[in-house]
């Protein structure tokens, strides 16, 4: 599909071209989707913290439990003085724990976000002066270099909090497969996957009861006014987030309360009352399940870790 821009003269200095692009084509489809990475600006970011620690959320703080009590046994399965490379290193503090064990040499936070990276990067020398902390500006879902500071040294990757979930399978696969190329020969890859449990726990995580998660998802509509002079009338649309259990997958959706058109960089989007947007897919895996997907990308099993109640799940792949 051709999709045509055109932004308002006052506006065009500000606006992202792919943003606009991924928002217009994904309004414009059959079964409108708009791409979950548009949730995080500051204020997205603020809210997923807020997310991470809400009773009904369980992924965050069973993670942190595995990366906690098994800390030891993790950083084991990786090659000695070893460079930990985390994709997309959020705020550190999970990286934080396998740090703490002083059997890694260096640290590669890899993010798109600059300025973020480097306050967490100079907090984190503070605070363990023994290690060698290298941040990597870059996009982590396509291929980059590593700091040639770490070219010698033997590589594992860290990869937590389920974001694997948030890729389509065939997605997910290539990920997986461009981490292989990145991390090379010999390294090791520790990677947080949601496990599948009964649709109770999955629904309310997603469906929290102070109404942070329906903020979340709404606040791709939020950017769109305000960064693409969109007119979504956002009281008009509801949050609805459901367990596709033939697909895997918990699945966010805002719903059109009313038949509405919105209007967006030159085109008029209708909806029928009822019609969603899909705005985020969450899969959740059973080991066997995740394993399978990363042979497929050329990773070797190796070990898993779950906590008591195989909720969630660590687990140790070899290039
Ligand atoms: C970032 N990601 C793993 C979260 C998840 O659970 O899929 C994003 C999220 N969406 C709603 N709540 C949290």
């Amino acid at each position: 599909m051709n999709v045509h821009v055109s932004a308002p003269a006052d506006k065009r200095h500000s606006i992202d071209p792919a943003f606009a692009r991924d928002a217009v084509r994904g309004l414009s489809a059959e079964h409108k989707s708009l791409p979950p990475k548009y949730f995080y600006d500051e204020r997205g970011s603020d809210l997923f913290e807020k997310i991470t620690r809400l009773p009904e959320y369980y992924p965050t703080r069973t993670e942190l439990s595995i990366l906690q009590e098994r800390g030891d046994e993790i950083v084991a399965a990786m090659p000695k003085d070893a460079a930990l490379v985390e994709f997309g290193a959020g705020s550190t503090a999970k990286a934080r724990l396998l740090l703490a064990h002083r059997r890694i040499a260096a640290y590669v936070p890899v993010d798109i976000s600059g300025a973020f990276l480097t306050r967490q990067a100079e907090a984190l020398k503070n605070d363990l002066p023994h290690l060698a902390v290298h941040p990597v500006i870059a996009d982590f879902t396509h291929p980059f270099m590593l700091p040639r500071e770490v070219a010698s040294l033997p590589k594992a990757g860290f990869f937590p909090g389920s974001t694997i979930g948030n890729f389509e399978p065939e997605d997910a696969c290539a990920f997986l497969t461009i981490a292989r190329h990145i991390l090379g020969p010999g390294a090791t890859f520790i990677v947080g996957v949601d496990l599948e449990k009964d649709d109770r726990t999955l629904q309310a995580a997603y469906n929290d009861e102070a109404g942070i998660t329906s903020r979340f998802n709404k606040n791709v509509l939020f950017r769109i006014n305000c960064e693409l002079d969109g007119d979504f009338d956002i009281s008009r649309f509801s949050h609805r987030a459901i367990y596709n259990r033939a697909a895997h997958r918990i699945e966010m959706h805002l719903v059109s309360l009313a038949p509405q058109t919105v209007h967006l960089l030159g085109h008029d989007i209708a909806f029928r009352a009822g019609e969603s947007i899909h705005t985020e897919s969450s899969y959740k895996y059973s080991v066997a399940h995740f394993q399978e997907l990363a042979r497929c990308a050329g990773w070797m099993p190796d070990k898993v870790w779950t906590d008591a109640r195989r909720m969630f799940s660590v687990h140790a792949l070899r290039a």
